[in-house]
Order: structure tokens, then C-alpha cells, then sequence
């Protein structure tokens, strides 16, 4: 018997042919477009990411013995984590953000999960909050400063609750924070609304509201009923302590009101690629029944999650906890992390000497002013585009300089380029 034939198709054309290219990320793009570039001598300054004075990604040391660590100890198995990662994972990671003598935590008023890096844990937590806060019935506003971290804008519409709202920031005279703005801007939130701040080191501007703009904040926070949720992606980097830059956000947690709170390793442990960070949501001061209510929000992260991804990665959390819960390792932790933080500001004083020294016109005070991984220069989107394709120097179209891609021996190129392109490229507004 003959074999049916199977009838070729007309033309074979996909189903997904006609999906539309969407547009490259602006600073994971970036960094793809500069891989690409074969041009001996170019420089990336674009994705905020450690490189040593050589200019190679650094994996703290303290870190590569807790890998081998956890490698030689035959406990050490590829099981899942739980739906809300490691226990002990989410108790030291809390611990780090909030301190050890927290309130909110000795109430068992905070409920940590572990989260997929600083992104996972925004994620996480603004589906939660698209779910279960309501003011008027209705989901919340969602603020977040301008200018903030791209993916912020991203985050907000894919959480459920359209795009995000705005408050504004920046002084662009001072390069400063305009708080007479943000606070003005805050005030005229809805109730119910959810702030989106930067715990310290703001991505991309580097300028930080000092510890009375801080108090001025959680005061019409407060007044205004809003939600804080505190994206820390940089504790410290801001100033090389951890403490103090965890100042901002025990402050609000010292008030007793509800927030929400993301941390990363990406950074400060070198984790990048292990994808490890935390969610906190810590509940209001006095509310009746805690332990039920906490348990019912841990319960419902773990719904975000189980769905999304089902359970996190087990690599970071375990070296997480091999540097956090071990007082030696601790230790070497802190100090490699003020040197990196010292390496960072070394790069800010020897960019704008060089830059000063070349006469390059502008103030250039801000980049040694400013703190944290980036230095925002105002650089206009054409001079950046320019210092890309003729010195094929990489760095986000809003004129931001992740610091740490500098090194002693690149700078004076980066300070000659950007003369060049301040001289000769007209700064349109
Ligand atoms: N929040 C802020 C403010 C950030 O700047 C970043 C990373 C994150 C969260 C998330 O980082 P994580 O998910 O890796 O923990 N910003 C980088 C990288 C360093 C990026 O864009 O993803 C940046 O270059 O801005």
C-alpha cells in the first residue's frame, strides 16, 4: 500500500514571522554592541559592573574560598531550594539591609524571600503589591524618580499595573537632588501609591539625599500614606560601609510603617551571574496578629513564584550565606569591599584631574561628588554617541560612566576623548 503523501505546505512561514524586533535593552544592549566592536583599545563604561585597575572582572577572594568550600564538602547536593529560597539565606539577608538589632525582625514583622538578584526581587515584589494593595479599591500608583535604573520602566508594566508614575529627582544645575521637587511630587501622590527610592548610590545620577532630605522624605511618606520600596543594589558601594549605607532604609524601618525592600549580591558579593538578591516586605508597627499575617504574605510570594520560576538558584544563596554567616569570612567581606569602593573613588579623582588638567570646559566637581558605581556626567545622547564611534567608548546614551570600567592606565584616554567630544560636538537639549 502506497504511503500517504503528506501535502507540502504552500509556503512555510512561521507563525512568529511577523513578530516586530523590539529594542535593544540600553544597557545590556550596549554591552552586547561592545563585544561586538573589534577596535583594539575600546573602553566599556557602560554596564555598572567591578573590573580591577586591569580592567578584568574580580571574584572577591572571600568568595572563591566559600566555592571551594562548598565544592570539597560532600553535604553539598543539587537538591531544589524551597519555593522562597534558603532559610538561612533570607534571616542573614535581612539582617545585613535592616541590622541585627531590627525591631521589625524581632517582632517577626518581616517576611524575606530569596529573589532572582535585585530584578527577581523588584519583580516579585511589585506583583505582590499589584495583587494585594488596594486604595479605593483600585491597584496602586507606582513612583519612580527621573531619572532611575531603565529597567525600573520595564518592571512596573509587567507587574500588572501599567506604567509607571514619576517624581522628580535630579538638580541638572547642581547634579544634585532637587528635593523641594521630589518632595513636592510626593505630596501629590494618591494614598496607597508606591515610592520607588534607591536605598543609596541612585543609579544612574550618583547623588544621594542626605540624612535630613531622608527624614523630610519618611515625613511625607507618612503624612501622604505611601508605600516605600527600597531598591538596594548597591549597599556598600555608596560609601565602602555597609552600615551607612544601609542608613536610608533603617530609618524608615525605625518608623514603624509598612515597606517593601530589594537587595542584590550582584555587586557587593561579585554575583552578577548567580542571580542572588532578596525580597523583603516588612509589615506596620503594631499590627494585630503579626505572625498570622506574615505567615499569609510569605504564602503569597510563594504563589508569585512558584508559577513564574518555582523555586531560585542554590549556588549564590549558599555563598551568600558562607561570607554572611561566618564572622571571619564576614570580616574579609568589608574590607574588600571598601577596597573596591576605594578603587572606584580613586577613578573619580584621577578622571576629573585628568579632565580639569586637560581644560576640558565644564565643572566637572560632579563626578568626584557624586558616589556609588556611576558618575553621570551630562554628557549629551550625541557626544555619547560620538565618543562611541570615533574612540569607540562605550557608555549609556544619558551621559552615565560606570566608574569602576576605568582603570589608571585608561583613564587619561577616556579624559582626552571626552575633551574632544565636549569641544566638538554641540550639546543639543
Ligand atoms: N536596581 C538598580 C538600581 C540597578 O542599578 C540594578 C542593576 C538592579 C536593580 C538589578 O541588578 P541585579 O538584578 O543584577 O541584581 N543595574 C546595572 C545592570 C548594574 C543592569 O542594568 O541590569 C546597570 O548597569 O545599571
Amino acid at each position: 500500500m502506497a504511503a500517504t503523501m503528506t501535502a507540502p505546505a504552500k509556503a512555510a512561514t512561521s507563525v512568529f514571522a511577523g513578530v516586530p524586533e523590539a529594542p535593544p535593552d540600553p544597557i545590556l544592549g550596549l554591552n552586547s554592541a561592545f563585544l561586538a566592536d573589534e577596535t583594539p583599545g575600546k573602553i566599556s563604561l557602560g554596564v555598572g559592573a567591578f573590573r580591577t585597575d586591569e580592567g578584568k572582572p574580580y571574584v572577591l577572594p572571600v568568595v572563591k574560598r566559600v566555592e571551594q568550600q562548598l565544592a570539597a564538602d560532600p553535604a553539598t547536593n543539587h537538591e531544589y531550594l524551597p519555593i522562597d529560597g534558603l532559610p538561612a539565606f533570607q534571616k542573614l539577608s535581612a539582617e545585613l539591609i535592616l541590622g541585627k538589632d531590627c525591631t521589625a525582625m524581632n517582632e517577626g514583622r518581616v517576611v524575606t524571600s530569596q529573589a532572582l538578584s535585585g530584578t527577581g526581587a523588584l519583580r516579585v515584589g511589585i506583583t505582590f503589591l499589584a495583587r494585594f494593595l488596594r486604595t479605593s479599591g483600585s491597584p496602586p500608583a507606582v513612583y519612580i524618580p527621573t531619572p532611575t535604573w531603565s529597567n525600573h520602566r520595564n518592571i512596573v508594566p509587567d507587574a500588572g499595573l501599567g506604567d509607571a508614575r514619576t517624581y522628580r529627582y535630579l538638580d541638572a544645575t547642581s547634579g544634585g537632588v532637587d528635593i523641594t521637587s521630589m518632595l513636592a511630587d510626593l505630596s501629590d501622590a494618591p494614598k496607597g501609591s508606591v515610592i520607588v527610592l534607591h536605598g543609596c548610590a541612585h543609579n544612574p545620577t550618583g547623588a544621594d539625599p542626605s540624612p535630613a532630605q531622608w527624614k523630610e522624605i519618611l515625613t511625607v511618606v507618612r503624612e501622604r500614606g505611601l508605600l516605600p520600596f527600597f531598591d538596594n543594589a548597591y549597599q556598600g558601594f555608596a560609601s565602602g560601609d555597609l552600615d551607612a549605607d544601609a542608613a536610608s532604609v533603617r530609618l524608615f524601618a525605625d518608623a514603624g510603617i509598612d515597606m517593601v525592600l530589594s537587595q542584590s549580591f550582584a555587586k557587593n558579593m561579585g554575583l552578577y551571574g548567580q542571580r542572588i538578591g532578596a525580597l523583603s516586605v516588612v509589615l506596620a508597627a503594631g499590627t494585630p496578629d503579626v505572625a498570622v499575617a506574615a505567615k499569609a504574605v510569605r504564602s503569597q510570594l510563594k504563589a508569585v513564584v512558584r508559577p513564574m520560576y518555582s523555586s531560585p538558584p542554590a549556588h549564590g544563596a549558599r555563598i551568600a550565606v558562607g561570607v554572611l554567616g561566618d564572622s571571619a569570612n564576614y570580616a574579609e567581606w568589608k574590607k574588600e569591599l571598601a577596597g573596591m569602593a576605594g578603587r572606584i573613588g580613586d577613578m573619580r579623582t584621577a578622571l576629573k584631574a585628568a579632565l580639569d588638567a586637560n581644560g576640558t570646559p565644564g565643572d566637572w566637581s560632579r563626578i568626584v561628588n557624586q558616589i556609588g558605581m556611576f558618575s553621570y556626567t551630562g554628557l549629551s545622547a550625541q557626544q555619547v554617541a560620538y565618543l562611541r564611534t570615533k574612540h569607540h567608548i562605550y557608555m549609556t546614551s544619558n551621559g552615565r560612566i560606570s566608574m569602576a570600567g576605568l582603570t589608571t592606565s585608561t583613564v587619561q584616554q577616556v579624559a582626552d576623548a571626552m575633551k574632544d567630544a565636549v569641544e566638538n560636538v554641540v550639546k543639543q537639549e
